[in-house]
């Protein structure tokens, strides 16, 4: 009973494990500002064990990316520049058009995540308008909007913006996933500034099928053996009920 007393104590610590930061892209340090797609500094910064990133792609080179220092530094640069190069003025024209930057989070095998919220700095590089974003996700095929909305702040003043993921599609996930960053703005060169993503949630380790079924029985065999040791001890006592036959089987004793 111990042993059953100890596993079910062991899953209550899985279930209540506590949202914590997983992940967080700070785009790096002074000195790292670069007009190239790719760079040390689009890559996260890991708080969690079991998991990996990928860094900050424009996969299909529908925008223009870059770590930034610009004229009107914003607290914490450098930052994350984002031109989503015209052809959009709307979160549903910008997700039409294709016009995303993303990351994929993927959990080690045999590790599944849960996430929960997502936080970041966002605004608009200039004056222009209407510039926004969209944020979906992998969790439902990118249908579902997980944030979104114009932005009425620019550089160098951030609109904190907070993402709350719904339960289920992005709860207990053991395959990879991926967000996509939406962006417009009315003209190429207007850019959308970010900085300070950080995705929260939980990682936990998958019992194996074969672990799974070992417990049950496990847990089954130590039943019966307390259930046969009461038995005969209350036959010894000299219990008045009925005896069961000698070379019953446990399960006929429990019907
Ligand atoms: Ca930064």
């Amino acid at each position: 009973m111990r042993t059953i007393i100890v596993a079910a104590a062991g899953l209550l610590t899985i279930t209540s494990l506590q949202s914590a930061e997983l992940l967080r892209f700070s785009f790096g340090s002074t000195g790292q500002e670069t007009t190239a797609e790719t760079s040390p500094a689009y890559s996260p910064v890991l708080s969690a064990l079991n998991i990996s990133s990928t860094p900050i792609r424009d996969v299909n080179g529908q925008v223009g990316i870059e770590i930034s220092s610009a004229a009107t530094t914003p607290v914490g640069a450098p930052f994350l520049r984002v031109d989503p190069q015209g052809n959009s003025t709307s979160g549903p024209g910008a997700v039409t058009a294709g016009k995303y930057f993303e990351f994929t989070l993927t959990p080690d095998p045999g590790y599944a995540v849960s996430l929960d919220s997502m936080t970041f700095d966002v605004t608009r590089g200039g004056g222009a308008i209407p510039r926004g974003f969209v944020l979906r996700g992998s969790g439902d095929n990118y249908t579902a909007n997980l944030a979104g909305q114009d932005l009425t702040t620019a550089r160098p003043t951030y609109t904190a913006i907070t993402a709350t993921f719904p339960v289920g599609a992005y709860t207990a996930v053991e395959s990879p996933v991926t967000f996509h960053f939406y962006v417009y703005a009315p003209a190429a060169g207007n850019s959308v500034d970010w900085d300070n993503i950080v995705l929260n949630g939980t990682v936990a380790a998958v019992p194996e099928p074969g672990t799974t079924a070992l417990i049950a029985t496990g847990v089954f065999a130590l039943a019966a053996l307390a259930r046969r040791k009461k038995n005969r001890e209350l036959n010894d006592q000299g219990f008045s009920g009925p005896a069961f036959p000698s070379g019953s089987s446990v399960l006929q004793r429990w019907c």
